[in-house]
Order: structure tokens, then sequence, then C-alpha cells
């Protein structure tokens, strides 16, 4: 199907372009689009063109599926469409409604005049797949807007309201009305004074020289080193800005064309273009066609206030969905229903609500006591306490209340989805939603598909989770999902280091260095010590061959659950979030060490690094392989969206995949080796053995997941 069309308006050919859903740059539309703008040129009768997209979009720019393949360099790449663009004889106009990002803004700045609508906008994101504008954007924009906003705008990936560039070179008219209309006749005039012998203004013959720019490129140097130190991208696109300013317009595209080749190889890019399709791979579900009717999801209810309660609730109102909320205890009620004003308060004084807002969105909120209630809500939530006897009691009572048709949703953590949808007279209408605390804030939503569960149910709480504007990951029951049964396997090496010589610190120090946002001690105080002390107590009945070390527990046992107690594995201090090694704690593990007869060893930063992310992806390939989650990429946005691995590493899946499955393996194989611990748990999951054998990956070869 052809996505190119050219329509004559007079003596003005309009070519629209491109493919749903963000007209991105791939090679059918590029060759098609060449050809078009060849024609008008060569047409004797047409005097100015104006390119404008379908969709009611520009461009979101290149086909970033394309990277990585001959695809993208195919004649006519990118850069030769915009060359063939800017040289033409003709005026070249571009019309700019909704989003106009990367190389459809690339293309835009190789037309001569640019007209967009008040309500487009305009960005350079590549540096967010860790990228730099590579079909020249850092040629053109610093000689249109100047060096400092072009550094603002592709250092910071974000999409600008076309209005900030009114008044600029780089829009001659921002259009509130019928753009394409404007953009024909702003060509006609073009057209007109052309063949009167004006010159054609382009970018490439401006300059963006200018004495503060030395200065300015300094300052964006110690910026950006600072805060992006693992990211390569961001200094290589000021030195390409620096290219505009300093070279000339061709030996600047040359500095710009190497860069970017050199940035598209790099593992950080890698990893951030996996990111970017594995999110929006998450949100499909492989049996369930995308055409299944969806239930209504006007109204909902929460049961229970707690922490993840009165989060869960936040999260409805913020989606402007009426919420009841439902505790058993007036006491209890009131301290959830103030959690949820403070919040919304918060954002008031915060300036992200108006006070009518916060008002309107407080108002969404009926507190109760009573389970009739709930007969009303379309998506009934339970949010209990995390035992089983006490979540079946609460769903026997919803079972009696909720309408017909209505979704029971069980927040748990951990435990059978399906043995909480048996005792239901519908099982078909149960599923999990496994928020992550606190609820209002993180992106995570583990969504788990009972065995029961029905598609359309599935698919109806999939849709929400992108209301509340939650990144949704499908799990299968098992215990701990998809992310807390990996974390376990993580938490439990990370122990047994700290019996053979590490201390949490050390353990720390390594994987937040490796970039985790946070260690997993650290991680653990905060979370509370005493979460994975229950789940130990319960795996010490359930799974008593599941070996653990027991310093963890003789930490529980002096009460010692982390920030919420003052101490953890760390010193606390009033008012200070500050973790401190402490004296305590290192005696508790000399004591232990000595009690269990072992001699400390130095444990280097590689090793922790090794071990604990090669647990994580162990376990990974076994939820893989079981059909726990439905693909790979699935297993990575987990991680990065729900337990602060390094976005820039692509999460455990596809770092795995980076290092070389046959190389995880022979370092697991030394793991085995090591007799303390679990040195079982180091045999590899079949499917990993089988990938590391055939030099195979987790993912998916490409950009795709
Ligand atoms: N290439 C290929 N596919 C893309 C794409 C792109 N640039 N942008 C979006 N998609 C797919 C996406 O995977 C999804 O597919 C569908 O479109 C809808 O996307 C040389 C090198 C434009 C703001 O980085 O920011 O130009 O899941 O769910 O929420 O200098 O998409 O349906 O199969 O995100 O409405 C630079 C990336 C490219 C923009 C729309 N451009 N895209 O958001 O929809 S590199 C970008 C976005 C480049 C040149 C450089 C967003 C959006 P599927 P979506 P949305």
């Amino acid at each position: 199907m052809s996505t190119v069309t050219s329509i004559r308006e007079g003596a003005v050919t309009v070519i629209r372009f491109g493919e749903p859903p963000v007209n991105s740059l791939g090679r059918q539309t590029r060759a098609e689009l060449a050809a078009a703008i060849a024609g008008a040129i060569q047409d004797p009768a047409v005097s100015a063109i104006v390119l404008a997209g379908n969709n009611g979009l520009f461009s979101a720019g290149a086909d970033i599926r394309e990277f990585g393949t001959p695809a993208m360099l195919a004649a006519p790449n990118l850069a030769d469409l915009i060359s063939l663009v800017e040289s033409s004889p003709k005026p070249v106009i571009a019309a700019i409604d909704g989003t106009c990002l990367g190389g459809g803004l690339e293309l835009s700045l190789g037309c001569h005049y640019r007209l967009a609508s008040t309500t487009a906008k305009l960005g350079l994101p590549e540096v967010k797949i860790g990228l730099l504008p590579g079909a020249g954007g850092t040629q053109r924009l610093p000689r249109l807007i100047g060096v400092e906003n072009a550094l603002n705008v592709i250092l910071g990936g974000e999409p600008v309201p076309a209005k900030l560039f009114a008044g600029t070179p780089l829009l001659s008219q921002l259009v509130d009305g019928d753009l394409l209309a404007a953009a024909v006749s702003f060509a006609a005039a073009r057209g007109t004074d052309h063949q009167a012998g004006k010159r054609l203004p382009r970018a490439r013959d401006r300059s963006a020289a200018g004495p503060h720019v030395e200065p300015l490129l300094i300052f964006a140097r110690n910026t950006v080193r600072a805060a992006y130190a693992a990211y390569p991208a961001p200094l290589k696109c000021i030195d390409a800005i620096e290219a505009a300013a300093t070279k000339s317009f061709d030996e600047g595209l040359a500095v710009e064309r190497s860069l970017f080749i050199e940035l598209m190889f790099t593992p950080v890019s890698k990893a951030l273009r996996h990111a970017f399709f594995a999110e929006r791979a998450a949100a499909k579900l492989a049996d369930v066609p995308e055409s299944t009717p969806l239930r209504d999801l006007k109204t909902a209810a929460v049961i229970g206030a707690g922490t993840m309660g009165s989060g869960i609730a936040l999260t409805f109102l913020s989606a402007g969905i009426p919420v009841v909320l439902l505790e058993t205890g007036a006491d209890a009620l009131e301290r959830g229903v103030s959690r949820v004003k403070d919040v919304i308060e918060g954002q008031v004084k915060k300036g992200r609500l108006t006070p009518e807002a916060a008002h309107a969105r407080f108002g969404l909120l009926k507190p109760t006591l009573e389970y009739a209630d709930l007969s009303k809500a379309d998506i009934i939530i339970e949010a209990v306490f995390e035992d089983m006897a006490v979540k079946k009691d609460v769903f026997l009572a919803i079972d009696q209340v909720a309408k017909s048709g209505a979704i029971l949703a069980t927040n748990t953590s951990t435990l059978n989805v399906d043995a909480i949808a048996a005792i239901t007279s519908r099982p078909a209408e149960v599923i999990g939603t496994h928020f992550f605390s606190p609820a209002n804030i993180m992106k995570l939503l583990e969504v788990v598909r009972g065995r029961e569960t029905a598609p359309d149910v599935l698919a109806t709480t999939m849709r929400l989770a992108k209301t509340l504007r939650k990144t949704a990951v499908v799990s299968g029951v098992c215990d701990g999902f998809i992310g807390n049964r990996m974390i376990e396997q993580y938490v439990r090496q990370a122990l047994f280091m700290v019996d053979e010589g590490a201390s949490p610190s050390e353990i720390d120090a390594a994987m937040e260095a490796f970039g985790f946002a946070m260690g997993p001690f650290r991680m653990s105080d905060l979370a509370g010590n005493d979460i994975g002390w229950h789940i130990r107590q319960r795996r010490a009945i359930e799974r008593p061959d599941v070996v653990y070390s027991k310093v963890a527990d003789r930490l529980c046992e002096l009460g010692r659950f982390g920030q919420k107690t003052g101490g953890g594995w760390y010193d606390y201090r009033k008012g200070d979030r500050n973790a401190y090694p402490s004296a305590v704690v290192d005696d508790l593990i000399i004591q232990h060490r000595n009690a269990n007869g072992m001699v400390a060893r130095k444990i280097d930063a590689r090793e922790i690094v090794d071990r604990l992310v090669y647990a994580l992806v162990n376990e990974a390939a076994l939820i893989l392989e079981e059909g726990i989650a439905q693909r790979a990429s699935d297993i990575d946005i987990v991680y990065l969206t729900g337990y602060g691995f390094p976005v820039y590493r692509g999460g455990p899946m596809c770092y795995a995949d980076e290092v070389g499955l046959y190389a995880v393996v022979q370092r697991m194989n030394e793991f085995s080796r090591n007799p303390h611990g679990d040195p079982s748990f180091w045999t590899p999951a079949p499917l990993l053995a089988r990938l590391a054998a055939s030099s195979g990956a987790f993912n998916s070869t490409g950009a795709r997941s």
C-alpha cells in the first residue's frame, strides 16, 4: 500500500506521507517520498511543494525497527531524502501538525519553510534511545535557533510546543486553523517570490558560530558528565553541536554521521532501543485478539485502606475514576482517607494540581464500612493483609455483593490467584493486579492471569493499566509471579555472600556501581526486613529444600526490620534517610560466621554483580520456560520499572544477551563449584542451557523484543 500521495493545488503540489500509527520514515516511505518530490521538482507547472504527514501528525522520525539492519541505510537514506529537499530549486514547505520528532523534524529542517499548527510539538528524542539526531539535526537546528536552544532541545529529548519556536527562522508561521490551506497559500506566495528570483532560505547557509558558544559547551559538557556518566550519547550530541558552530556545514555533517554510527552500536543504545519496544510489547497479549470487546470500567472499589489500598485508590482518582474505599474499622478507614487527602494536598502544594482539581479529585472518593456499597463497582480490588485465609474471606464477601460482570482483582504479591478464584462463584472474573508500593508512584503493574481468567477480563485489565498510566506485564500464577520470584533468588545469593565474607555495604556498593538504584540490603531496609522473614518462615514449611542463610533471621530476631524500626542492615537517624554502617550488624555477622564455621574471604565486585544478576537470569529462564512470562522482554520491563535495574543495560535478559549466554553459563558453572549456599541453584535452566549451546539469545534479534 502506497504511503505517499501527491495532489495539485494550483501551482502547488501537496505531498502527503506516512503509515499509521506514527508515519515513521522507513525504507518504503523514504523511496516514495523521494520519487514524489523529484516528480514535483521536474514538473514545470509546479512552483512550490508542501510536505504534510498523514494520520494527524507529521512524523515520529526514522523507523527505529530498521536500526542495525540494511534497511536503515537503503537508498534513499534519510540524509539523502533531506538533501533532495534542501537542494530543490523550488520552495519546499513543511506543514507540521501533531507530533514531529527525530528524523521527522530533521526532514522539516531540510525544507525551506515550516508552518506548524498551534498544537504541534517538535523534538529530537534520539538521546533517549542512546543516539543523536543523525540526519542533520545537530547541524541545522543550531543554525536556526542558536546553540543554546539547540543544546536544550537535543540533550533534553523532549517534545517542545511549536509556539516556542515562533519568531525564529525555524518557524515561518504558527497556524490556528486550517494548516494545509495556510501552507498551500504560503507556498503559492513563495513560489511566486522565487520565480521573481528570490533566493531560497536554507538552514545550511546560516551560521551557528558566536562568542558565547565555547562557555556554553563547557557548561553543557560538565553538566552531562555529572548527570549521565553511564550514557555516551549526551557528550556526543555536544560534540556534534560544537561542529555545527565551528566547522563548515558539510564537515559538520560528516562529524555527525560518524558519531551517530558510533552510538548506534553501543550496548547502551541497543539497550535503550530494546527497552522502548519492550515496554510497548508488554501491553500485547499473545493469545487475546486486540479486537476483544472490553468491559466497562467506569467505577472502582478498593478493599483495604492501608498503604497499598490508599495508594491504589489514589491511582484511580488520578485517572478520574470514582473509588469506593472499604475498611472494616472506622479508625483504619479514617487513616486511609487522610493518607489520600494528604497526597492530593501535597500535589497542590507542589503546583501539580489546582485547588479546584484537587477538590474534584478527592470528591471522587467514597469511604465506607459497608460491603453493600461495592455493588455498583465495575472493578473491585482487594488490598488486605497478605494472608490466604484473610483474602479468601474477603473474596467470599465480595462474591456476595459484586454486580454481574464486575472484575474481582487481588493485589496479592505472591499468593495463588487460582486458589482465591476457586472459592468464588465467578473464577473467570478473578485476576491479580499486583501494584508496587507506593502504588500511586510505581509504574509497574503485574497483571496475574489465573487459569480461569476470561480473555476479556485480562484485556480489560490491560486497558485499565494504560488508563492508570501503569506499565502492565502479564504474569502466570506462581509463588512471587515474575518480579518477586526472581528477587528471592537475588536476595538468597546476597545473603550467602554475607556468610562467605562480603559486607552488606560492599554488596550494595557493587550493585549500585552496576547501576541499580539501590543495593539489596538498602532495598530490604526500605521495604522492611520482616517481609523476607515471613517468606522464609513460610518457605521453611512449604519448601524445606530451599536453603537459606540464617543471617537475616538473626537480624530480624533483634527487631531490626529496617528504616521503619530505626535500624536494619544499617543504622538510621531520625529525619535522615541515609544508611549508616552498623557496628551491631558487623558484630552479628561475625558471630553468625563463627557459629557456622565460616571463614570470611574477599569477594570482589565482579563476583557480587555476576552472582546476583545471573541469579535473576537463571530464575527468569525458568519463568520463561514455564510460560509464567509471555516473553523475555516482559521480564526486562518488570526489572526496569519495578526493581531499579539500570535502564541503560536494558534489563536482566537484555544484559545477559549482551554478555553472551555461553559466557553466563560458564560463570554459573564456576559458582556451582562454591560449596557454600546452594550449588545446585547454579544448574543452568534448560532454556538458558539450550540457548547458550546454540549461540541463541533470550530476546529476538534486532531492536524489537
Ligand atoms: N520507529 C518505529 N516504530 C515506532 C516509532 C519509530 N520511530 N515510534 C513509535 N513507533 C511504534 C511503537 O513501537 C508502537 O508500535 C506504535 O508506533 C505506537 O507508538 C535519524 C535516528 C511518537 C510519541 O524516538 O516517542 O529519527 O506497539 O505506543 O503513545 O535522527 O511513539 O503499536 O507495534 O509510543 O501515541 C526518533 C519514538 C527515532 C520517537 C507516539 N523518534 N516514538 O506515542 O504511541 S530515531 C523517536 C515515540 C531518529 C534520526 C533518528 C512515541 C510517539 P506497536 P506508541 P504513542
